[in-house]
């Protein structure tokens, strides 16, 4: 891990991608989105219905969101808290591209780079994806410019604010 924030740790901003395209899809958002605000200090960007990016033909849409969180935590801490809050929803690691009840990526933590093998911060893909840098760009407009979110792929449609449950 390479850190050059110069910042207490405790200050870091960090940003987890989440999404889910199977079953009931804001249920699993609601309850890792929960865990991650009991934590305390998060802030969730808007929701976004997604065409799903890679993986079999047929898949379902995705919901997606980004969630913010200032902590102190490691990129592996929020690696395993990501795969806690995975297993959590019930997900089961089958096919890599393929449906899942959630997903959550470890997308960027301030002034920290990794680049391990089953852990690399910032996100290696997330500058290709439309649905990772519309939420997040609306969290964090200084990391993500117009001009690179519109050169970013994928259909994404923006649905208001996160909201448990739809109305
Ligand atoms: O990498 C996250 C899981 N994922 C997604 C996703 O969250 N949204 C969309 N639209 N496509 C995706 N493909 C994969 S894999």
């Amino acid at each position: 891990m390479s850190d050059d924030a110069g910042a207490a740790p405790s200050n870091r901003r960090a940003f987890l991608g989440l999404g889910s395209n199977r079953g009931d899809r804001r249920r699993y958002l609601a309850d890792a989105i929960g865990a991650l605000v009991a934590g305390g200090n998060a802030s969730v960007s808007l929701a976004f219905e997604t065409a799903p990016v890679g993986g079999p033909d047929g898949q379902g849409p995705y919901l997606n969101v980004v969630v913010e969180l200032h902590t102190d935590l490691t990129p592996r801490e929020l690696l395993e808290l990501a795969h806690r809050l995975e297993s959590a929803a019930g997900r089961v690691r089958q096919e890599r591209w393929g449906e899942r009840t959630l997903d959550v990526d470890v997308l960027w933590v301030d002034g920290v780079t990794v680049d391990e093998p089953d852990l690399v911060v910032p996100h290696p893909r997330m500058w290709e994806r439309r649905f990772v840098l519309a939420p997040l760009r609306e969290l964090a407009p200084d990391l993500v410019t117009e001009a690179q979110l519109a050169e970013a792929g994928g259909d994404v449609r923006c649905l208001g604010p996160w909201a448990p449950s739809a109305s």
